[in-house]
Protein backbone atom coordinates (compact mmCIF):
# COMPACT_ATOMS: atom_id res chain seq x y z
CA UNK A 1 0.00 0.00 0.00
CA UNK A 2 1.26 3.82 -0.93
CA UNK A 3 0.38 6.32 1.65
CA UNK A 4 -2.01 7.81 0.07
CA UNK A 5 -4.00 3.76 0.04
CA UNK A 6 -5.20 4.14 3.49
CA UNK A 7 -6.54 7.20 3.04
CA UNK A 8 -8.56 6.72 -0.12
CA UNK A 9 -9.98 3.24 1.65
CA UNK A 10 -11.15 5.98 4.45
CA UNK A 11 -13.02 7.96 1.76
CA UNK A 12 -14.51 5.12 0.43
CA UNK A 13 -15.77 3.77 3.54
CA UNK A 14 -16.98 7.83 3.95
CA UNK A 15 -18.54 7.89 1.21
CA UNK A 16 -20.56 4.50 2.26
CA UNK A 17 -21.32 5.42 5.81
CA UNK A 18 -22.77 8.96 4.12
CA UNK A 19 -25.22 7.08 2.37
CA UNK A 20 -26.26 5.09 4.87
CA UNK A 21 -27.19 8.03 7.21
CA UNK A 22 -29.26 9.43 4.34
CA UNK A 23 -27.04 11.41 2.11
CA UNK A 24 -27.46 11.12 -1.59
CA UNK A 25 -24.17 13.12 -2.79
CA UNK A 26 -21.09 13.03 -1.37
CA UNK A 27 -17.97 14.91 -2.64
CA UNK A 28 -14.63 16.18 -1.64
CA UNK A 29 -12.87 19.50 -2.35
CA UNK A 30 -10.28 20.94 -0.56
CA UNK A 31 -10.17 23.71 2.27
CA UNK A 32 -7.81 26.31 0.64
CA UNK A 33 -8.98 29.42 -0.95
CA UNK A 34 -10.38 29.99 -4.63
CA UNK A 35 -9.90 33.67 -5.37
CA UNK A 36 -12.97 33.80 -7.64
CA UNK A 37 -15.30 32.18 -5.45
CA UNK A 38 -14.53 35.13 -2.90
CA UNK A 39 -14.66 38.05 -5.48
CA UNK A 40 -17.87 36.61 -6.18
CA UNK A 41 -19.30 37.00 -3.17
CA UNK A 42 -17.53 40.72 -2.69
CA UNK A 43 -19.21 42.07 -5.97
CA UNK A 44 -22.65 40.85 -5.16
CA UNK A 45 -22.65 42.04 -1.82
CA UNK A 46 -21.12 45.41 -3.06
CA UNK A 47 -23.97 45.78 -5.34
CA UNK A 48 -26.49 45.14 -2.14
CA UNK A 49 -28.19 42.14 -3.70
CA UNK A 50 -28.34 40.74 -0.12
CA UNK A 51 -31.03 43.09 0.64
CA UNK A 52 -31.51 42.80 4.20
CA UNK A 53 -29.62 40.21 5.04
CA UNK A 54 -26.78 41.82 7.05
CA UNK A 55 -25.48 38.52 8.29
CA UNK A 56 -24.29 37.79 5.02
CA UNK A 57 -21.48 40.91 5.18
CA UNK A 58 -21.13 40.64 8.92
CA UNK A 59 -18.84 37.69 8.62
CA UNK A 60 -18.25 37.79 4.80
CA UNK A 61 -14.43 37.60 5.74
CA UNK A 62 -14.97 34.09 7.35
CA UNK A 63 -17.59 32.71 3.92
CA UNK A 64 -15.15 33.61 1.82
CA UNK A 65 -13.55 30.44 2.16
CA UNK A 66 -12.94 27.50 4.62
CA UNK A 67 -9.73 28.74 5.78
CA UNK A 68 -10.70 32.17 6.60
CA UNK A 69 -13.13 30.21 9.15
CA UNK A 70 -10.81 27.64 10.35
CA UNK A 71 -7.39 28.20 9.97
CA UNK A 72 -6.79 23.87 10.42
CA UNK A 73 -9.33 23.05 7.99
CA UNK A 74 -7.63 20.73 4.90
CA UNK A 75 -10.54 19.37 3.37
CA UNK A 76 -14.30 19.85 2.69
CA UNK A 77 -16.70 17.10 3.10
CA UNK A 78 -19.63 18.04 0.52
CA UNK A 79 -23.31 16.74 1.10
CA UNK A 80 -26.49 16.55 -0.68
CA UNK A 81 -29.98 15.14 0.98
CA UNK A 82 -32.73 14.88 -1.49
CA UNK A 83 -35.82 16.59 -0.70
CA UNK A 84 -37.34 15.68 -4.45
CA UNK A 85 -41.12 15.58 -4.67
CA UNK A 86 -43.18 13.27 -5.27
CA UNK A 87 -46.46 15.47 -6.47
CA UNK A 88 -45.91 19.01 -9.05
CA UNK A 89 -44.92 21.98 -6.64
CA UNK A 90 -46.46 24.26 -8.64
CA UNK A 91 -50.07 22.40 -8.82
CA UNK A 92 -51.87 24.96 -6.12
CA UNK A 93 -50.79 27.76 -8.28
CA UNK A 94 -54.09 28.75 -9.36
CA UNK A 95 -56.00 27.35 -6.17
CA UNK A 96 -56.95 30.99 -4.59
CA UNK A 97 -58.44 29.62 -1.44
CA UNK A 98 -55.19 27.73 -0.61
CA UNK A 99 -51.25 29.19 0.20
CA UNK A 100 -48.11 27.35 -1.58
CA UNK A 101 -45.76 26.71 1.07
CA UNK A 102 -42.28 25.36 -0.45
CA UNK A 103 -41.44 22.04 -0.88
CA UNK A 104 -38.30 21.86 1.56
CA UNK A 105 -40.51 23.74 4.32
CA UNK A 106 -43.69 21.39 4.28
CA UNK A 107 -41.92 18.27 6.37
CA UNK A 108 -39.29 18.33 9.17
CA UNK A 109 -36.72 21.25 9.34
CA UNK A 110 -34.03 19.97 7.12
CA UNK A 111 -31.75 22.24 9.73
CA UNK A 112 -32.17 19.36 12.35
CA UNK A 113 -32.19 16.41 9.86
CA UNK A 114 -29.29 17.21 8.27
CA UNK A 115 -27.26 18.39 11.36
CA UNK A 116 -27.88 15.13 13.20
CA UNK A 117 -26.73 12.82 10.39
CA UNK A 118 -23.29 15.54 9.71
CA UNK A 119 -22.69 15.26 13.32
CA UNK A 120 -23.66 11.07 13.34
CA UNK A 121 -20.81 10.94 10.29
CA UNK A 122 -18.42 13.08 11.77
CA UNK A 123 -17.77 11.32 14.56
CA UNK A 124 -17.55 8.10 12.34
CA UNK A 125 -14.63 10.00 10.65
CA UNK A 126 -13.18 10.94 13.93
CA UNK A 127 -13.25 7.56 15.62
CA UNK A 128 -12.34 5.56 12.15
CA UNK A 129 -9.21 7.68 11.45
CA UNK A 130 -8.42 7.10 14.84
CA UNK A 131 -8.65 2.55 14.62
CA UNK A 132 -6.96 3.47 11.26
CA UNK A 133 -3.57 5.19 12.85
CA UNK A 134 -4.31 9.16 11.31
CA UNK A 135 -4.10 9.93 14.96
CA UNK A 136 -6.61 12.86 16.44
CA UNK A 137 -8.91 14.41 13.44
CA UNK A 138 -10.43 17.71 13.53
CA UNK A 139 -13.89 17.96 12.16
CA UNK A 140 -16.61 20.92 12.06
CA UNK A 141 -20.34 20.33 10.72
CA UNK A 142 -22.30 23.36 8.75
CA UNK A 143 -25.76 23.36 6.75
CA UNK A 144 -27.07 26.64 5.62
CA UNK A 145 -26.36 29.54 8.46
CA UNK A 146 -23.05 29.25 8.87
CA UNK A 147 -20.46 31.43 6.91
CA UNK A 148 -19.90 28.92 4.22
CA UNK A 149 -20.15 29.57 0.53
CA UNK A 150 -22.49 26.11 -0.05
CA UNK A 151 -23.51 25.74 -3.47
CA UNK A 152 -19.92 26.54 -4.72
CA UNK A 153 -18.02 24.00 -2.77
CA UNK A 154 -20.62 21.62 -3.25
CA UNK A 155 -19.67 21.83 -6.91
CA UNK A 156 -16.04 21.83 -6.86
CA UNK A 157 -16.75 18.63 -4.79
CA UNK A 158 -18.32 17.27 -7.49
CA UNK A 159 -21.88 17.29 -6.15
CA UNK A 160 -23.37 19.25 -9.33
CA UNK A 161 -23.05 22.24 -10.78
CA UNK A 162 -23.92 25.78 -9.77
CA UNK A 163 -27.85 26.18 -12.33
CA UNK A 164 -28.69 29.79 -13.75
CA UNK A 165 -31.07 29.60 -10.70
CA UNK A 166 -27.62 29.26 -8.75
CA UNK A 167 -28.85 26.51 -6.90
CA UNK A 168 -26.71 23.57 -7.37
CA UNK A 169 -28.07 21.13 -9.73
CA UNK A 170 -27.35 17.40 -9.71
CA UNK A 171 -27.75 14.80 -13.02
CA UNK A 172 -29.31 12.41 -10.39
CA UNK A 173 -31.50 14.86 -7.63
CA UNK A 174 -32.67 17.66 -10.16
CA UNK A 175 -32.53 20.87 -7.67
CA UNK A 176 -33.91 19.23 -4.97
CA UNK A 177 -30.72 18.60 -2.68
CA UNK A 178 -30.23 20.26 0.69
CA UNK A 179 -26.52 20.62 1.39
CA UNK A 180 -23.97 20.03 4.11
CA UNK A 181 -20.77 20.41 5.00
CA UNK A 182 -17.79 18.99 7.27
CA UNK A 183 -14.78 20.70 7.29
CA UNK A 184 -11.65 18.05 8.49
CA UNK A 185 -7.87 18.52 9.08
CA UNK A 186 -7.47 15.31 7.09
CA UNK A 187 -5.99 15.98 3.39
CA UNK A 188 -8.17 13.85 1.23
CA UNK A 189 -7.82 13.65 -2.35
CA UNK A 190 -10.14 16.24 -3.71
CA UNK A 191 -12.58 14.94 -6.65
CA UNK A 192 -13.34 15.95 -9.83
CA UNK A 193 -16.15 19.78 -10.14
CA UNK A 194 -19.01 18.63 -12.10
CA UNK A 195 -19.11 20.78 -15.33
CA UNK A 196 -22.17 23.01 -16.22
CA UNK A 197 -25.12 20.97 -17.84
CA UNK A 198 -27.47 24.46 -18.05
CA UNK A 199 -26.28 24.68 -21.97
CA UNK A 200 -28.82 27.19 -24.07
CA UNK A 201 -31.85 26.31 -21.60
CA UNK A 202 -32.82 29.53 -19.57
CA UNK A 203 -36.52 27.45 -18.16
CA UNK A 204 -35.83 28.80 -14.28
CA UNK A 205 -35.02 32.54 -15.86
CA UNK A 206 -38.31 32.61 -18.01
CA UNK A 207 -40.60 31.13 -14.79
CA UNK A 208 -39.10 33.89 -12.52
CA UNK A 209 -42.37 35.94 -11.75
CA UNK A 210 -40.74 39.18 -10.27
CA UNK A 211 -37.59 39.16 -12.60
CA UNK A 212 -34.99 38.57 -10.17
CA UNK A 213 -32.47 37.59 -12.59
CA UNK A 214 -30.48 40.14 -13.93
CA UNK A 215 -28.48 37.67 -15.53
CA UNK A 216 -28.33 33.96 -15.89
CA UNK A 217 -26.28 32.33 -12.54
CA UNK A 218 -26.71 35.91 -10.55
CA UNK A 219 -30.06 36.60 -8.44
CA UNK A 220 -31.08 39.58 -6.90
CA UNK A 221 -31.87 38.56 -3.74
CA UNK A 222 -34.41 41.85 -2.93
CA UNK A 223 -36.56 40.84 -5.55
CA UNK A 224 -37.11 36.88 -4.82
CA UNK A 225 -39.73 36.30 -3.02
CA UNK A 226 -37.89 33.16 -1.38
CA UNK A 227 -36.49 36.40 0.70
CA UNK A 228 -39.50 38.77 0.74
CA UNK A 229 -41.55 36.07 2.25
CA UNK A 230 -39.05 34.60 4.47
CA UNK A 231 -36.49 36.94 4.99
CA UNK A 232 -38.04 40.42 4.42
CA UNK A 233 -39.69 42.26 7.64
CA UNK A 234 -42.01 45.04 7.35
CA UNK A 235 -44.16 45.72 4.16
CA UNK A 236 -43.34 43.79 0.93
CA UNK A 237 -42.91 47.08 -1.34
CA UNK A 238 -46.06 46.93 -3.37
CA UNK A 239 -44.74 46.23 -6.61
CA UNK A 240 -43.92 43.02 -5.99
CA UNK A 241 -47.48 41.99 -3.82
CA UNK A 242 -48.91 41.12 -7.17
CA UNK A 243 -46.42 38.27 -8.21
CA UNK A 244 -46.42 36.80 -4.79
CA UNK A 245 -49.95 35.12 -5.73
CA UNK A 246 -50.35 32.54 -3.15
CA UNK A 247 -46.60 31.73 -2.39
CA UNK A 248 -46.45 32.37 1.55
CA UNK A 249 -43.17 31.03 2.69
CA UNK A 250 -40.55 30.65 -0.04
CA UNK A 251 -41.06 30.09 -3.81
CA UNK A 252 -40.36 26.65 -6.12
CA UNK A 253 -40.75 28.18 -8.89
CA UNK A 254 -37.30 28.07 -10.69
CA UNK A 255 -36.33 24.72 -8.90
CA UNK A 256 -39.56 23.28 -10.14
CA UNK A 257 -38.99 24.23 -13.78
CA UNK A 258 -35.63 22.52 -14.36
CA UNK A 259 -35.75 19.45 -16.90
CA UNK A 260 -33.01 17.85 -14.98
CA UNK A 261 -35.64 17.36 -12.43
CA UNK A 262 -36.77 14.77 -14.77
CA UNK A 263 -34.04 12.34 -13.00
CA UNK A 264 -34.81 13.31 -9.57
CA UNK A 265 -37.07 10.17 -7.86
CA UNK A 266 -38.94 11.11 -4.74
CA UNK A 267 -38.06 7.51 -3.64
CA UNK A 268 -34.67 8.92 -2.66
CA UNK A 269 -35.85 11.66 -0.63
CA UNK A 270 -34.95 11.60 3.10
CA UNK A 271 -38.54 10.52 4.65
CA UNK A 272 -38.24 12.68 7.22
CA UNK A 273 -38.78 15.81 4.51
CA UNK A 274 -42.30 13.83 3.66
CA UNK A 275 -44.72 17.20 3.37
CA UNK A 276 -47.22 17.10 5.91
CA UNK A 277 -50.87 16.85 4.99
CA UNK A 278 -51.79 20.26 6.78
CA UNK A 279 -48.74 21.88 4.99
CA UNK A 280 -49.27 20.40 1.72
CA UNK A 281 -52.54 22.53 0.72
CA UNK A 282 -53.29 24.54 3.78
CA UNK A 283 -56.14 26.67 3.54
CA UNK A 284 -55.89 30.06 3.61
CA UNK A 285 -59.28 30.55 5.91
CA UNK A 286 -57.80 28.54 8.62
CA UNK A 287 -53.90 30.10 8.38
CA UNK A 288 -55.13 33.48 8.90
CA UNK A 289 -56.98 32.92 12.20
CA UNK A 290 -53.88 31.53 13.76
CA UNK A 291 -52.08 33.69 17.16
CA UNK A 292 -48.96 33.68 18.57
CA UNK A 293 -49.77 29.75 20.31
CA UNK A 294 -51.45 28.32 17.27
CA UNK A 295 -48.95 28.90 15.33
CA UNK A 296 -46.08 28.04 17.41
CA UNK A 297 -48.05 24.43 17.81
CA UNK A 298 -48.68 24.32 13.91
CA UNK A 299 -45.16 25.03 13.09
CA UNK A 300 -43.46 22.65 15.81
CA UNK A 301 -40.23 21.17 14.20
CA UNK A 302 -41.19 23.11 10.75
CA UNK A 303 -38.50 25.58 9.64
CA UNK A 304 -41.54 28.33 9.21
CA UNK A 305 -41.35 28.38 12.81
CA UNK A 306 -38.33 30.84 12.48
CA UNK A 307 -40.35 33.56 11.04
CA UNK A 308 -42.49 34.18 13.78
CA UNK A 309 -46.80 34.89 13.18
CA UNK A 310 -46.67 38.23 12.11
CA UNK A 311 -44.76 37.95 9.08
CA UNK A 312 -46.29 34.62 8.46
CA UNK A 313 -49.63 35.84 8.21
CA UNK A 314 -48.87 39.05 6.74
CA UNK A 315 -47.82 36.31 3.77
CA UNK A 316 -51.03 35.12 4.08
CA UNK A 317 -52.69 38.58 3.43
CA UNK A 318 -51.43 39.22 0.86
CA UNK A 319 -52.38 35.73 -0.64
CA UNK A 320 -56.00 36.30 0.56
CA UNK A 321 -55.92 39.76 -2.00
CA UNK A 322 -54.61 37.85 -5.01
CA UNK A 323 -57.05 35.03 -4.43
CA UNK A 324 -60.12 36.20 -5.82
CA UNK A 325 -62.10 34.42 -2.68
CA UNK A 326 -64.88 36.35 -1.51
CA UNK A 327 -65.64 34.44 1.10
CA UNK A 328 -61.72 35.33 2.48
CA UNK A 329 -63.17 39.00 2.99
CA UNK A 330 -64.57 39.09 6.58
CA UNK A 331 -61.56 36.93 7.57
CA UNK A 332 -59.27 39.22 6.46
CA UNK A 333 -61.41 42.50 7.61
CA UNK A 334 -60.71 41.13 11.02
CA UNK A 335 -57.05 41.32 10.89
CA UNK A 336 -57.39 45.19 10.21
CA UNK A 337 -57.63 45.77 13.90
CA UNK A 338 -54.34 43.37 14.62
CA UNK A 339 -51.94 44.70 16.93
CA UNK A 340 -48.79 44.53 14.05
CA UNK A 341 -49.05 47.07 11.96
CA UNK A 342 -47.47 45.14 9.00
CA UNK A 343 -50.19 43.29 9.80
CA UNK A 344 -53.31 46.14 9.60
CA UNK A 345 -51.80 47.01 6.78
CA UNK A 346 -51.65 43.75 4.77
CA UNK A 347 -55.09 43.32 5.80
CA UNK A 348 -56.02 46.66 4.38
CA UNK A 349 -54.26 45.69 1.10
CA UNK A 350 -55.57 43.02 0.94
CA UNK A 351 -59.35 44.12 1.57
CA UNK A 352 -58.65 46.69 -1.07
CA UNK A 353 -57.54 43.89 -3.94
CA UNK A 354 -60.61 41.24 -3.41
CA UNK A 355 -63.54 44.33 -3.02
CA UNK A 356 -61.84 45.26 -6.40
CA UNK A 357 -61.87 41.96 -7.58
CA UNK A 358 -66.03 41.95 -6.47
CA UNK A 359 -67.01 45.66 -6.79
CA UNK A 360 -67.97 44.46 -3.07
C1 LIG B 1 -28.55 33.76 1.29
C2 LIG B 1 -29.30 32.52 0.86
C3 LIG B 1 -30.51 32.68 0.18
C4 LIG B 1 -30.97 34.05 -0.32
C5 LIG B 1 -30.13 34.41 -1.58
C6 LIG B 1 -30.02 33.24 -2.58
C7 LIG B 1 -28.76 33.24 -3.41
N1 LIG B 1 -28.89 32.74 -4.64
O1 LIG B 1 -27.69 33.66 -2.97
C8 LIG B 1 -32.48 33.79 -0.59
C9 LIG B 1 -33.28 34.15 0.65
C10 LIG B 1 -33.08 34.52 -1.78
C11 LIG B 1 -32.49 32.27 -0.76
C12 LIG B 1 -33.47 31.59 -1.45
C13 LIG B 1 -33.48 30.22 -1.63
N2 LIG B 1 -32.68 29.32 -1.03
CO1 LIG B 1 -31.17 29.81 0.00
N3 LIG B 1 -29.46 30.15 0.92
C14 LIG B 1 -28.79 31.23 1.15
C15 LIG B 1 -27.46 30.90 1.83
C16 LIG B 1 -27.61 31.15 3.33
C17 LIG B 1 -26.24 31.66 1.29
C18 LIG B 1 -26.13 31.69 -0.26
C19 LIG B 1 -25.00 32.60 -0.72
O2 LIG B 1 -23.86 32.41 -0.33
N4 LIG B 1 -25.33 33.59 -1.55
C20 LIG B 1 -24.33 34.56 -2.02
C21 LIG B 1 -24.12 34.43 -3.52
C22 LIG B 1 -23.01 35.39 -3.96
O3 LIG B 1 -23.69 33.13 -3.76
P1 LIG B 1 -24.03 32.27 -5.07
O4 LIG B 1 -25.48 32.26 -5.36
O5 LIG B 1 -23.33 30.99 -4.87
O6 LIG B 1 -23.31 33.20 -6.16
C23 LIG B 1 -22.53 32.62 -7.12
C24 LIG B 1 -22.97 32.96 -8.51
O7 LIG B 1 -23.55 34.25 -8.47
C25 LIG B 1 -21.67 32.88 -9.23
N5 LIG B 1 -21.54 33.88 -10.26
C26 LIG B 1 -21.52 35.21 -10.18
N6 LIG B 1 -21.38 35.74 -11.39
C27 LIG B 1 -21.30 34.72 -12.24
C28 LIG B 1 -21.16 34.70 -13.61
C29 LIG B 1 -21.08 33.45 -14.26
C30 LIG B 1 -20.93 33.47 -15.73
C31 LIG B 1 -21.13 32.26 -13.51
C32 LIG B 1 -21.01 30.92 -14.17
C33 LIG B 1 -21.32 32.30 -12.13
C34 LIG B 1 -21.39 33.53 -11.53
O8 LIG B 1 -20.61 33.05 -8.31
C35 LIG B 1 -21.14 33.22 -7.04
C36 LIG B 1 -20.24 32.50 -6.07
O9 LIG B 1 -20.15 31.12 -6.36
C37 LIG B 1 -27.33 29.36 1.49
C38 LIG B 1 -26.66 28.52 2.58
C39 LIG B 1 -25.15 28.72 2.58
N7 LIG B 1 -24.58 28.92 3.75
O10 LIG B 1 -24.53 28.68 1.52
C40 LIG B 1 -28.80 28.91 1.28
C41 LIG B 1 -29.08 27.93 0.14
C42 LIG B 1 -28.34 28.42 -1.07
N8 LIG B 1 -30.50 28.06 -0.09
C43 LIG B 1 -31.10 26.98 -0.45
C44 LIG B 1 -32.46 26.88 -0.87
C45 LIG B 1 -33.07 25.50 -0.92
C46 LIG B 1 -33.16 28.04 -1.23
C47 LIG B 1 -34.54 28.12 -1.92
C48 LIG B 1 -34.78 27.05 -2.96
C49 LIG B 1 -35.64 28.05 -0.81
C50 LIG B 1 -37.07 28.21 -1.32
N9 LIG B 1 -37.68 27.19 -1.89
O11 LIG B 1 -37.65 29.27 -1.16
C51 LIG B 1 -34.48 29.54 -2.54
C52 LIG B 1 -33.92 29.51 -3.98
C53 LIG B 1 -33.79 30.86 -4.63
C54 LIG B 1 -32.69 30.89 -5.69
N10 LIG B 1 -33.02 30.81 -6.95
O12 LIG B 1 -31.48 30.93 -5.31
C55 LIG B 1 -30.13 25.80 -0.47
C56 LIG B 1 -29.78 25.47 -1.93
C57 LIG B 1 -29.47 23.99 -2.16
C58 LIG B 1 -28.95 23.77 -3.55
N11 LIG B 1 -29.28 22.63 -4.14
O13 LIG B 1 -28.26 24.60 -4.11
C59 LIG B 1 -28.92 26.37 0.38
C60 LIG B 1 -27.54 25.90 -0.05
C61 LIG B 1 -29.19 25.96 1.85
C62 LIG B 1 -28.85 24.49 2.12
N12 LIG B 1 -28.02 24.22 3.12
O14 LIG B 1 -29.30 23.58 1.45
N13 LIG B 1 -31.38 31.70 -0.17
S1 LIG C 1 -37.30 31.39 -5.93
FE1 LIG C 1 -39.03 32.25 -7.12
S2 LIG C 1 -38.80 34.48 -7.00
FE2 LIG C 1 -36.84 33.56 -6.30
S3 LIG C 1 -35.59 33.49 -8.14
FE3 LIG C 1 -36.64 31.51 -8.06
S4 LIG C 1 -38.55 31.81 -9.25
FE4 LIG C 1 -37.69 33.85 -8.82
S1 LIG D 1 -33.77 25.34 -15.62
FE1 LIG D 1 -32.26 25.15 -17.29
S2 LIG D 1 -30.92 26.95 -17.06
FE2 LIG D 1 -32.05 26.71 -15.14
S3 LIG D 1 -30.72 25.50 -13.82
FE3 LIG D 1 -32.07 24.03 -14.87
S4 LIG D 1 -30.93 23.43 -16.74
FE4 LIG D 1 -29.96 25.28 -15.93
Amino acid sequence: MTDAAPLMTLKADLFAEAQRLGFVACGITTAAPDGARAEALDAWLAEGMHGTMGWMEARAHQRRSPQDLWGEAQSVIALGMSYAPAHDPLALAEVGTHGRISVYAQGADYHDIVKKALKALARWLVAEAGKRGFGEVGVKVFTDTAPVMEKPLGAQAGLGWQGKHTNLVSRQHGSWLLLGEIYTTLSFAPDVPERDHCGSCHACQSACPTDAFPAPYRLDARRCISYLTIEYAGAIPLEFRKALGNRIYGCDDCLAVCPWNKFAEAAHANRAFLPRAELAAPRLAELLELDDAGFRALFSGSPIKRIGRNRFVRNCLYAAGNSGVAELYPVVARLRGDPDPVVAEAAEWALEELANAFVI
